[in-house]
């Protein structure tokens, strides 16, 4: 049980009940909710000039979606699933960003958000139970509450390559691509990485009319054809009609996605019955490749399996063998970096414009005026594009300069790694919630199930502090360390430590080495913050203001 004690608090006003970070999928939702359903006052701040989040930042060309379309959508508002009607099987960047126009006009956010504004700072004020949040233009505002929803693959990463600015061509990262787009004609063009950005990057680049293309390759990944189409009218009506059974089962999925696993595991089977399980789904595409056996994540012989089902179809579509070797994937396992979905990306080192540099065999030493050098060539190039990533998941909150009680600094108490009671809060920082936040299952899931989640838990949870006059809410110490050390008995558990993937902070070489999502499943997730809500914030310590302050009083408007 939680347990509620009386403090002496000084009486305050705040300026907003809640202040909200990011306007993407998660923070127009939790605008929408403290707003709308509990007439709170909030304030959203966004740093970009409109909304959208990832899909306004990722506009680089072949920017899409891998969740399929008429599942990567909220699904709290019947009038929007009934007007909104996706093109295609996987919505393409500038489908998403208009679709989350759509909803923020829709549900009339605009005037509640303040654009082109960065957080710089946030601190806790413990005699007032309020959050100091500081912004780029030298402005202070107060909330009870402050949620971050600034996502988990917002902070570009681009490696620190030596003399990496001494490159004079243009050079650009696929997670800030510039809005007016990109001329690549008659260009010689570099990407660098081949995650699923690289991925979907590459085979753009090299339909259009350029020089040459040379990709540089760290690790090869497991890409499985994406197979999109457009949709029409008909298989609309057919998803409009099963669309509530549709999304309860994404909702009550391990991944937030409504489909079933089809065996229990490959271990007993020979690899020719493998392939036969596993050819249709391959020309099926998607993530139900994925989600083929049930014990893929966790048992080394299935996953073996199908891992080497992939390595064939590679070296069956790309023609020269040498390349093909270079693009098969030896040192992992399936899934246990982020599997991505492609269009054409093995087919497109079959174009002679396009080569492949392995850095593992041929090392970047430095960026040049003219290009790249490795250990046995000069590369020259006029562009550059850094497919390189992010600094996933903790990034961007760090960088926030969050200051929680005794002025404790996030970066200070996640120095080992994160710290976090479900994923939603973490000790020493009350009143401060996150959307999809590190320990909770966000990048593991296809995402707007997720965020739909924290949204609609955290929203009930200030609600109910609000009715309960209740000022400052934390979780106890023992009951984040119960969780934190839960996350990593489960990562333990499965496949994914064995890789050096950004799930495990490997991609950075100051991060600690850590898994940082939670895969207990979607499904079972849900069901634990659930009953943490029901035993009345069990694991949270309230304290009951004994001001006479209202939370839904009146508030000053938006500047
Ligand atoms: P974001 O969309 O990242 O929004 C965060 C917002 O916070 C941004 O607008 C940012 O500008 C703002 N912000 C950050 N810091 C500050 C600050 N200090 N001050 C003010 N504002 C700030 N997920 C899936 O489930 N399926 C997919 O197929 C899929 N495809 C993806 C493709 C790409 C290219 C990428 C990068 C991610 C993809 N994801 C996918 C994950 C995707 O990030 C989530 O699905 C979702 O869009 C996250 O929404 P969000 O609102 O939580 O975060
Ligand atoms: O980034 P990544 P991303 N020298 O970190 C390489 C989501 N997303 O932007 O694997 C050379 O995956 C690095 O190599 P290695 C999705 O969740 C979704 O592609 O570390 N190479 C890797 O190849 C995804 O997982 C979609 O050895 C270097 C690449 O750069 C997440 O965003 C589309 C290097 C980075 O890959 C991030 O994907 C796009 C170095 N020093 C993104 N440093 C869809 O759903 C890094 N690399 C469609």
């Amino acid at each position: 049980m939680s347990s509620v004690t009386e403090v002496n608090t000084t009486e305050y006003e705040a300026d907003y009940d809640v202040v909200i970070v990011g306007a993407g999928f998660s923070g127009l939702y939790q605008l929408h909710r403290l707003r709308d359903e509990l007439g709170l006052s909030v304030k959203l701040i966004e740093k970009a000039d409109d909304v959208g989040g990832t899909w306004y930042w990722n506009q680089y060309p072949g920017a899409q979606c891998d969740s399929e379309s008429h599942i990567y959508c909220y699904s709290f508002n019947e009038d929007i699933l009934e007007e909104w009607q996706w093109s295609e099987r996987y919505p393409s960047q500038p489908e998403v960003l208009e679709y989350l126009r759509f909803v923020t006009d829709r549900l009339d956010l605009r005037e509640n958000i303040e654009f082109d504004t960065a957080v710089t700072g946030a601190s806790f004020d413990e005699t007032g139970s309020q959050w100091t949040i500081s912004t780029d233009d030298g402005s202070e505002i107060s909330s009870q509450f402050f949620v971050t929803a600034v996502g988990c693959l917002s902070e570009p990463w681009v490696p620190d390559f030596n003399k990496r600015d001494s490159f004079e061509g243009e050079s650009y990262h696929t997670g800030r691509w510039p809005h007016d787009g990109v001329e690549f004609t008659d260009k010689r063009i570099a990407v660098i990485g081949t995650g699923a950005s690289g991925i979907q990057v590459i085979p753009e680049v090299a339909k259009e009319d350029i020089e040459h293309l040379t990709v540089f390759q760290r690790t090869p990944n497991y890409a499985v054809p994406a197979r999109d189409r457009p949709l029409d009218d008909g298989d609309w009506s057919e998803i409009q009609d099963n669309y509530d059974r549709i999304l309860r089962n994404a909702h009550e999925s391990g991944f937030g996605m409504p489909f079933e696993t089809a065996y229990p595991t490959a271990e007993d089977l020979s690899m020719e019955e493998v392939r036969e399980i596993l050819e249709p789904r391959w020309q099926e595409g998607g993530f139900r490749f994925m989600l083929t056996f049930e014990d893929l994540i966790i048992n080394p012989e299935t996953n073996e399996k199908v891992s080497e089902f992939v390595r064939e179809q590679i070296r069956e579509t790309v023609d020269d063998s040498e390349m093909a070797e270079k693009l098969v994937p030896k040192g992992h396992y399936y899934a246990t970096k982020r599997p991505p979905l492609h269009t054409n990306y093995y087919q497109t080192f079959n174009e002679d414009q396009v080569s492949l540099v392995d850095v593992t065999e041929t090392p970047i030493e430095r960026m040049i005026t003219s290009g790249i050098q490795t250990t046995d060539a000069i590369h020259e190039f006029d562009m550059i594009i850094y497919a390189t990533g992010f600094d996933a998941m903790t990034g961007t909150l760090l960088n926030m300069d969050i200051q929680g009680r005794n002025g404790l600094t996030l970066e200070e108490k996640w120095e080992d790694g994160p710290q976090t009671y479900l994923g939603l809060s973490a000790h020493g920082f009350p009143n401060m919630f996150t959307v999809t936040g590190p320990q909770s299952p966000s990048v593991l899931s296809n995402m707007p199930v997720s965020i739909e989640q924290h949204v609609e838990w955290i929203s009930d949870a200030i609600g109910h502090f609000v009715d309960n006059d209740i000022s400052a809410v934390e979780p106890r110490k023992e009951a984040e360390e119960a969780w934190t050390a839960h996350n990593t008995e489960v990562a333990e558990q499965t496949l994914y430590p064995t890789a050096d993937s950004w799930y495990m902070n490997e991609n950075i070489e100051d991060k600690p080495t850590v898994f940082t999502p939670y895969i207990g499943g979607v499904d079972v997730y849900h069901q634990t913050i659930q009953e943490v809500a029901e035993k009345e914030y069990e694991g949270f310590d309230l304290t009951e203001s004994i001001t006479d302050l209202d939370p839904r009083g009146d508030r000053p408007a938006l500047s």
